[in-house]
């Protein structure tokens, strides 16, 4: 690559060495390619600055922060990206808020960037756009005239079009996603819902490559799994410091939930499968205890306030009907956990309990299996719509509609024998290596590098003009 790596989320780390998988991952691409990496500045300002900003540490690829308003936050974050976009991309249309002022937010937000981009970026630049929050920013870098490569990944979902029904008709995500030149999804399932939409609202065309033909465009769509960073969490795992302690504190059975509260986690019918295991064990003297842990997220927004609510009610009526003097089975912690705990947590858990609705990939599967002793490991009882689930197929599958199959699910696994455990141990911890996310990142970027768009810029612009 000839110019520089520009990368885009609406979050920016500021640490010197961020931690944590994805964050980590691309901070060591930028650490070796240099580069820019743009996010979003936490601090309002009632007038947005046109231009990008320093922000954090700027010792090995600058870091740039694009201003917002309150209204911006309001609109674009909190309303069009997490009240529109992520619930229709997790099959919760219900939950849409429709509002002109968040499409008018998500427009305004991704017009300034792209002008802001496009000050700092090279013609041969190549910039990596993460995440829902800007589907439309190749369209408006297009628009300004940056002919240079530009792809684009998606960490959730991708909406069937059914459920693209819900989203207002200024929502173009075929128009939008046209204008990268590598679409990257999570899963195959993702990609045959992304080139269903392709070719039945666009009419483009299914080449043998793989790519899309649009006009006289190619667009690359392909799924990228994402992954952990394999080595770092098998390690910080083994450490052995405090595990004794958290196994003492955490005496019996243990069965563990990490999620932030998100509706699309399926925590509800987790906490009401574990109650109804607890029903109907034949064991009664058995006691294992659930520990959710489950930091909020998004507050503002009232479906997750909703959530919050509802798990706060199940877990008191669970513990109410269930908990001894000496035994508290559901613990619930609503708050965030270092990174070296939950690995010891992960460690110590004989089931990692994984049951969203819908999830791009969900991690914290990976990481449970990461986390195992491969003497001793613990059993992951997954949900079937979780994109980790598409090539984890040796972890106990369940459907997070049906209470009675994830209770008998948790039974399976806690009277799971070794061999067993080893046997879906060794398949899963296979795929968990297999999508390490350094190797994430460069396959990623290798494919985006051997991209092309075959239209020149300036036809496609006068093909614009003559269609206008
Ligand atoms: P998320 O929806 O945030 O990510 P997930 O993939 O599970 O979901 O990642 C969450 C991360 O946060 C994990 O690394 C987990 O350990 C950590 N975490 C969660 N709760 C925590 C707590 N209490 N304390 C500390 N750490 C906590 C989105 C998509 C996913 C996709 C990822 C990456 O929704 O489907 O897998 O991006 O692409």
């Amino acid at each position: 690559m000839s110019g520089k790596l520009i990368v885009v989320s609406n979050r920016i780390p500021t640490a010197a060495t961020p931690s944590g998988g994805l964050v980590f991952a691309l901070h060591e691409t930028l650490r070796k390619t240099g580069g820019i990496w743009i996010g979003s500045d936490p601090e309002f300002q009632a007038d947005p600055s046109d231009t990008l900003k320093e922000i954090g540490d700027q010792s090995t690829y600058q870091r740039l922060a694009f201003e917002m308003s309150e209204t911006d936050y309001q609109t674009f974050y909190l309303g069009f990206a997490n009240s529109v976009l992520w619930p229709v991309c997790h099959r919760r249309g219900d939950l849409v808020q429709m509002s002109r002022r968040f499409e008018e937010g998500y427009r305004r937000v991704n017009k300034r960037l792209a002008r802001q981009i496009f000050e700092v970026a090279g013609p041969e630049d190549m910039i990596w756009v993460h995440d829902y929050h800007f589907f439309p920013l190749a369209a408006d870098l297009r628009e300004l005239g940056f002919e240079g490569k530009i792809g684009f990944f998606l960490h959730i979902p991708f909406p069937a079009l059914g459920d693209m029904g819900a989203l207002p008709p200024s929502a173009n995500l075929a128009h939008w996603l046209a204008d990268y030149d590598l679409v990257g999804l999570q899963t195959r399932s993702d990609v045959a819902r992304c080139l269903e939409m392709f070719r039945s609202e666009l009419g483009a065309e299914l080449m043998h490559d793989g790519k899309i033909k649009y006009g006289e465009r190619r667009v690359g769509v392909r799924s990228f799994p994402i992954g952990i960073d394999v080595e770092a969490f098998v390690a910080t795992a083994e450490k052995s410091t405090n595990r004794e302690e958290i196994a003492k504190d955490l005496s019996g059975e243990l069965i563990i939930g990490v999620d932030r509260l998100d509706y699309s986690k399926g925590l509800p019918n987790r906490f009401r499968a574990f109650g109804r295991y607890l029903e109907t064990r034949k064991d009664k003297e058995r006691r294992p205890s659930l520990l959710q842990i489950a930091p909020p997220t998004r507050e503002e927004v009232s479906a997750y306030r909703d959530i919050r609510f509802e798990l706060e009610e199940l877990a008191g009526r669970l513990n109410g009907e269930n908990a001894e003097l000496d035994w508290t089975p559901l613990r619930y912690i609503h708050r965030n956990i270092d990174r070296d705990v939950l690995a010891k947590l992960f460690r110590t858990a004989r089931v990692g309990f994984v049951t969203p609705f819908a999830d791009g990939m969900n991690l914290v599967a990976k990481e449970y299996i990461a986390a195992q002793d491969p003497e001793d490991p613990g059993v992951l009882v997954l949900s079937r719509m979780a994109g980790a689930a598409e090539d984890m197929t040796e972890a106990l599958l369940v459907n997070p509609y049906d209470i009675e199959e994830m209770s008998e699910a948790l039974a399976q696994a806690l009277d799971m024998p070794l061999e067993e455990r080893q046997a879906r141990y060794t398949a899963c911890m296979k795929r968990v290596r297999a999508t390490d996310v350094g190797r994430w990142s460069e396959n990623y970027l290798n494919a985006l590098k051997d991209s092309r768009r075959d239209l020149s810029w300036s036809s496609f612009n006068e093909r614009h003009k003559n269609s206008a």
